[in-house]
């Protein structure tokens, strides 16, 4: 136990795993997991717990790894035998593990027939995801399955060979049925509130444009626990593979480096057998959304907010956002003063120590997590992680300064262009559209922004205090042109 009371990751076990090169968890290695999107992600946090549980209580539950689009894990796992090495570095130091939880990574663009093949087994009992928030197809506007989605439409019309992670599990349920093979348990574990009914109601609509009988045999059959999952996972560049190399004395292609922190909850309602991930350190409860809710707009909240402040500033990564006296001061007020009102503790949580034990995560200077890798997709990101907080400041009264301020920065991002009009590459599904609405009218872009419905629901279209918060700021933002400036305004 720690001191905001959250299990972690049996500790003794990684290392007992890291040792075990001649255990029984090598002779088999038989799958019982598939994985959509074996992105670093997943590397560092399921698969972990995976492997943990393994080697605590057996269990034939090797993962089956998918990228859905590029090969490039396909190209650095498989010829390590899905074998690599999770490095953890804090100011303490660094330690490593390797993982053998990985069987092997299919890539489903080359082969999508294999992909089928594999979550067809009668092996597999789990199928997880982590696709990130806009590999659910979600249409925000009609709340619901995005149907005119390109990789949507495809797939209603190739089952066979399908491209979306949705367009996948039908197809292999379906099948499943046909050959009368047991019900799944398919875990999401993306950073989405609800995420599990949420993946349910993509794959239940997505089912009904097919068969009306197999959406009600989906409902009723499969099951889709809902998971908050939590550690930071920076993209490992070309030169910490290099440096690490010369540490350890082996090359690596496929090593990831993270936090010491790993945290995760499941929600208790599986279809059938699952991996003894509790015993490996994650909570499995009935009541999974208070933990989702608490990290969603705390941590990513603030992850959101300290990346387009940040990447405004010229700050590389999220600890040099934490190293400026005045941004840190922004964090630690967007924290306890606008996002900790809506939040409630879970059961046994200490919130205030969980809230003091995240900015320290932030501050690992050793972590490098940068603030372009963080502001990626915030059009799928802000509606959970800030606009739930801010709805919950506005109906209560309370100030929304912060937020709206990050709002005016995520904005002046979203333009494609920084305060100095330098360019910026914005990796977003919705950057076109997003940047067609900046204009010099700050008045007009900001009304606009506020009734584009793929992220701002329809309440806060007409809000006027809210038009005026955002409009004050972004003024201010591009007329300071130096962050630190605008949010000393802020504090004061
Ligand atoms: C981050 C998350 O990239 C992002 O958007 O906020 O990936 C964050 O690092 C994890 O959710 C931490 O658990």
């Amino acid at each position: 136990m720690t001191a905001s009371h959250l299990p972690r990751l049996n500790r003794d076990i990684a290392a007992c795993v890291d040792n075990a090169l001649t255990s029984s968890l090598e002779k088999t290695r038989a799958p019982g997991i598939v994985h959509l999107g074996i992105g670093a992600f997943h590397r560092a946090h399921q698969a972990v717990y995976t492997q943990c549980a393994m080697e605590l209580e057996g269990g034939d539950w090797h993962i089956i790894g998918v990228s859905l689009r590029s090969e490039t894990v396909a190209k650095q796992l498989n010829p390590q035998d899905g074998l690599y090495t999770v490095v953890e570095r804090d100011d303490s130091g660094s330690k490593h593990s390797i993982i053998r939880a990985v069987n092997q990574v299919l890539v489903a663009p080359e082969a999508p027939e294999k992909v089928l093949d594999a979550m067809c087994s009668s092996n597999i009992k789990v199928i997880s995801l982590t696709v990130t928030e806009k590999g659910y197809c979600y249409h925000g506007a009609n709340a619901d399955l995005h149907l005119e989605h390109e990789d949507i439409v495809h797939d209603l019309a190739h089952l066979n060979r399908p491209r979306s992670a949705i367009g996948f599990l039908v197809s292999a349920i379906k099948r499943r049925i046909s050959l009368h093979l047991p019900p799944l348990t398919i875990i999401s574990c993306d950073n989405l509130p609800n995420n599990g009914s949420l993946l349910k109601q993509m794959v239940l609509s997505f089912a009904q444009q097919i068969d009306k009988e197999l959406a009600r045999r989906i409902a009723s059959d499969y099951r889709f626990p809902s998971t908050m999952v939590d550690r930071m996972v920076p993209a490992s560049t070309p030169d910490d593979l290099s440096v690490y190399a010369e540490q350890l004395g082996y090359t690596d292609q496929g090593m990831v480096l993270t936090e010491p922190f790993t945290h995760w909850v499941i929600e208790d309602s599986f279809a059938g057998p699952i991996p003894a991930w509790q015993a490996a350190g994650a909570i499995i409860t009935k009541d999974v959304h208070a933990f989702e809710k608490m990290k969603l707009r705390l941590l990513n909240g603030c992850h959101s907010a300290i990346a387009y402040i940040g990447f405004l500033a010229s700050k590389r990564y999220v600890s040099d956002v934490m190293q400026s006296p005045m941004l840190a001061d922004f964090v630690l007020h967007l924290m306890h003063h606008e996002i900790l009102p809506s939040v409630e503790a879970p059961e046994g949580v200490d919130i205030r120590q969980y809230c003091k034990e995240l900015l320290q995560r932030f501050s690992n200077p050793k972590l490098q997590h940068s603030c372009y890798q963080v502001a990626m997709d915030g059009s799928q990101k802000l509606p959970q992680r800030l606009l739930n907080a801010l709805q919950y400041q506005l109906t209560h009264q309370g100030i929304c300064a912060g937020i709206s301020f990050v709002i005016a920065a995520w904005m002046q991002y979203t333009s494609g262009r920084d305060l100095h009009n330098a360019p910026i590459a914005v990796q977003d599904p919705l950057a076109k559209p997003l940047s067609e609405l900046a204009s010099d009218n700050v008045q007009e872009w900001v009304l606009n922004m506020l009734a584009f419905d793929a992220v701002f629901p329809k309440n806060l279209a007409y809000n006027a205090r809210l038009v005026s918060e955002i409009c004050g700021w972004l003024r201010r933002i591009r007329d300071d042109k130096n962050i630190e400036l605008s949010i000393a305004a802020l504090l004061k």
